[in-house]
């Protein structure tokens, strides 16, 4: 097969590849080399900053097929039986940098963008169905904490603890990170939650709250400690190239999607508050409703085209899906375009892995680096217009899924449901979920963890931490620290 030419960007053949023009071979280099001008210049440019959490992933393109009928609850088209919408899912981790090892205790990012027939729906969660706060002003001090200290540029367990046990919402999350599904063996053997509250709206406007939980297919399998440190050191790639290879290899990773449903009014009346995500539903409360299936089944032509530039959005709604009164969800619907617009630039939405592949975009956006696509000159660039222009159609939403609003404005959390602690669901989680080997386990790890921790305040704060999540593990971190 003959090679093509090497051109310069702009499509014109080059001299060469390897030699710079030169006055003779050992003089000047000249200017009018402008192939070595461009090759170097592009090179300073290629990388976007890397995101400020969730910086090291990788992911895959596939499909979703709806299998089961949940119509009764949502009118978004993805979500109608028999509909297949294709997908792309990214995982990460999410304090270690993009040269992090993939296997560090983290929790791990579970990212999808629904290519649907109405637009992109992105539903941007974790593995684990909760996280450490429940209020977003604090988004930024839990991950600063979770980083590194800003003298020596180490990260710091003293840290990571003090404000964990300043921040006793935090302890579900803890519990989950510290305990096995705190090193997932792989994205192929990992459950993926939406965390969140969101709501559902059906056909006839009527509205419920859901909870997405996606399970693996492939089983969960997880990392001890002392394997991951391991793996660390021998291939800090250890997760893109497992689902790389698995894809490569044909064999296709899946996850089955199911809800748990809340009636609307059950929201100010159930014994959790409904929207912290710092809680879980108990299944024996709202057990799930299957709805379908996610299969990866197509790597990536081009990591940083496809899945560095990839820019999800929890704002990303589509008809029949809506937001909550979920404190945090609502701070992120903010801060994510916000963030493509800094890190991929305003019109990040026109790359092709970010851009609607099964809905057309009628928008009145304009210009701005980078613009790609753009209107019939003919369509007005304003609205209203009298020269048909698109013009927002109140029915293609309904009342935009708001909820009942009312109060003054205060800043406070919200406590006014029975059992809204912050210790109650973890102890479930270590007394109900895990067996004994696991939390054998889970004491060696916060042992160990707490250990690395220097100011005895914030041990002892620690200690208290456990306790409050349950006594006798309490007891047990105690004496392993003694
Ligand atoms: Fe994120 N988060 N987050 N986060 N998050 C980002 O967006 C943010 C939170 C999650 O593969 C950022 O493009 C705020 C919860 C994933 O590209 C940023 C708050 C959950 C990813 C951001 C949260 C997540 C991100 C960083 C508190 C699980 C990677 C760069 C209100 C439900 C998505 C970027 C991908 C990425 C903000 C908390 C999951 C900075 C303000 C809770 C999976 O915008």
């Amino acid at each position: 097969m003959s090679t093509p030419p090497t051109t310069t960007g702009a499509g014109a053949p080059v001299a060469s590849d390897q030699h710079a023009q030169s006055v003779g071979p050992d003089g000047s280099i000249v200017l009018t080399d402008h192939y070595l001008v461009e090759k170097l210049a592009q090179f300073n440019r290629e990388r976007v900053p890397e995101r400020v959490v969730h910086a090291k992933g990788g992911g895959a393109f596939g499909t979703f097929v709806t299998t089961h009928d949940v119509s009764a609850y949502t009118r978004a088209a993805l979500f109608q039986p028999g509909v297949t919408t294709e997908t792309l899912a990214r995982f990460s981790s999410v304090a270690g940098e993009k040269g992090s090892p993939d296997t560090w205790r983290d929790p791990r990012g579970f990212a999808l963008k629904f290519y649907t027939s109405e637009g992109n729906y992105d539903l941007v969660g974790n593995n684990t169905p909760v996280f450490f706060i429940r209020d977003g002003i604090k988004f930024p001090d839990l991950i600063h904490s979770q980083k590194r200290l800003p003298g020596s540029h180490l990260r710091d367990n003293t840290m990571q603890w003090d404000f964990w046990t300043l921040s006793p919402e935090s302890a579900h999350q803890v519990t989950w990170l510290m305990g096995d599904r705190g090193i997932p063996a792989s994205w192929r053997h990992m459950d993926g939650f939406g965390s969140h509250t969101y709501q559902w709206i059906n056909a006839a406007g009527e509205r419920f709250w859901v909870k997405y939980h996606f399970r693996t297919r492939q089983g969960h399998r997880t990392l001890t400690q002392e394997q991951a440190d391991l793996l660390a050191g021998q291939d800090a790639d250890l997760h893109i190239r497992d689902l790389y290879e698995a894809i490569e290899r044909g064999d296709h990773p899946r996850w089955d999607l199911s809800v748990q449903v809340m009636a609307y009014e059950d929201a100010a009346t159930y014994r959790f508050n409904p929207f912290d995500l710092t809680k879980v539903w108990p299944k024996a409360d709202y057990p799930l409703l299957p709805v379908g299936t996610l299969t990866l089944d197509r790597n990536p032509d081009n990591y940083f085209a496809q899945i560095e530039q990839a820019t999800f959005a929890p704002s990303n709604f589509v008809p029949g899906i809506a937001a909550s009164p979920d404190k945090m969800l609502q701070a992120r619907i903010f801060s994510y375009a916000d963030a493509h617009r800094y890190r991929v630039g305003t019109n990040h939405a026109q790359l092709p892995v970010n851009a609607p592949h099964a809905a057309p975009v009628h928008s009145y956006a304009a210009d701005g680096a980078g613009r790609y696509s753009f209107t019939d000159p003919q369509v007005p660039v304003y609205a209203p217009n009298s020269f048909g222009g698109p013009h927002a159609d109140p029915a293609a939403h309904g009342d935009d899924g708001g909820w009942h609003n009312d109060g003054e404005l205060v800043r406070a959390a919200v406590t006014l449901h029975p059992q809204d602690d912050d210790f109650g669901q973890a102890g479930t989680l270590v007394r109900d979920v895990m067996d004994d080997a696991q939390r054998d386990r889970l004491v060696a790890t916060v042992v160990a963890h707490v250990g690395q921790v220097t100011v005895p305040l914030v041990r002892s704060r620690a200690v208290e931490y456990w306790r409050q999540v349950d006594a006798d593990l309490g007891a047990r971190v105690a004496a392993g620290l003694a």
